[in-house]
């Protein structure tokens, strides 16, 4: 298992523009990535966020599983809080979540108004890297008006941006946590693409990810990649199957697995395998 411990100053520094405008702001979105709702939690919100009213926004629900993603809805339900499941690509739900965050301030916002204090709502997005928290203020504001990138820090110091007659939304700078007491959380943070490849062994990477979907999706790595059976094999042989299956060879004939495991972390990401989420509640009591 790689061991990842690491703290980029610009998430340090992002911590501390979260914890002085909370002073501001009446409701945190807080935004997961709907495959992987439990490691892309930053276990520190809580202790940062504290007692502010919080509505959770499943993202990235099209490229889910949707028999887990109600797994966990219903997981987080127990324990009180609120999630939606929602899309900035096919916009499933994105016309729920202004209402939903209104609705956890309602009391605050009547009571303004009795006072004759009528002011705008203000609304702060956070969340992991490249979870989508730029997408869905442009969603919600029907423009592109604040930059996304399919890569982990696009966003970089805080933006205000308006909704036009509506509210006003902190746009903020994914981070993850200083340091990963379980290694599993990073490999999974990998996998979708929170933690840039870059300080990753993509090989070893994605041979846990071929058992992962050896054990929780066989038929859809298998439909894939026209593998035979895989019951057997580590994620290595998985690995070197589909480098041949795709031709990828160097030069002495031997599989290219560099460019095979590039090409299923790739895949995974385009939901081209199928739409997978990484983790369910069970796996994570387990841990
Ligand atoms: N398939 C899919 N892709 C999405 C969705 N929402 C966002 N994306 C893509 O995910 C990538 C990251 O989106 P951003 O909005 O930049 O993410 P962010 O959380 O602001 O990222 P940082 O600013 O880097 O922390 C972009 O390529 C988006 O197009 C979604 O619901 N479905
Ligand atoms: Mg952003």
């Amino acid at each position: 298992m790689q061991n990842l411990q690491w703290y980029p100053g610009h998430m340090a520094k992002t911590r501390r523009l979260i914890e002085d405008n909370l002073k501001l702001i009446d409701v945190v979105i807080e935004i997961l990535d709907a495959r992987i709702p439990y490691s892309g939690r930053n276990p520190n919100f809580d202790d940062i966020i504290k007692n502010k009213p919080r509505l959770l926004v499943m993202n990235k629900s099209d490229l889910a599983d949707g028999k887990r993603t109600k797994m966990w809805i219903d997981y987080y339900a127990k324990s009180g809080l609120r999630v939606i499941p929602i899309s900035c690509t096919t916009l499933s739900g994105i016309g729920s979540v202004m209402n939903e965050a209104r609705a956890l301030v309602l009391d605050k916002i009547e009571r303004e108004k009795e006072k004759g204090r009528n002011r705008t709502l203000k609304i702060m997005m956070v969340g992991i890297p490249n979870v989508g928290k730029s997408s869905l203020i442009n969603r919600l504001i029907g423009k592109a008006s604040t930059k996304t990138g399919d890569r982990p820090g696009v966003t970089r110091g805080k933006q205000w941006l308006t909704i036009k007659g509506g509210a006003e939304l902190l746009d903020t700078p994914g981070i993850l946590p200083p340091k990963f007491e379980d290694q599993s959380v990073a490999m999974r943070l990998a996998y979708t693409g929170a933690i840039k490849d870059e300080i990753m062994n993509t090989e070893l990477l994605s041979y846990s990810l071929c058992e992962y979907l050896r054990d929780n999706y066989p038929d859809e790595l298998r439909a894939r990649y026209k593998l035979d059976e895989i019951g057997g094999l580590q994620g290595y042989e998985i690995l070197e199957q589909i480098g041949k299956k795709r031709g990828f060879v160097i030069s002495g004939g031997e599989t290219d697995t560099e460019r095979a495991a590039n090409m299923i972390l790739d895949e995974l990401r385009g939901a081209k395998i199928g739409k997978i989420t990484l983790e369910t509640p069970d796996d994570v009591c387990e841990e």
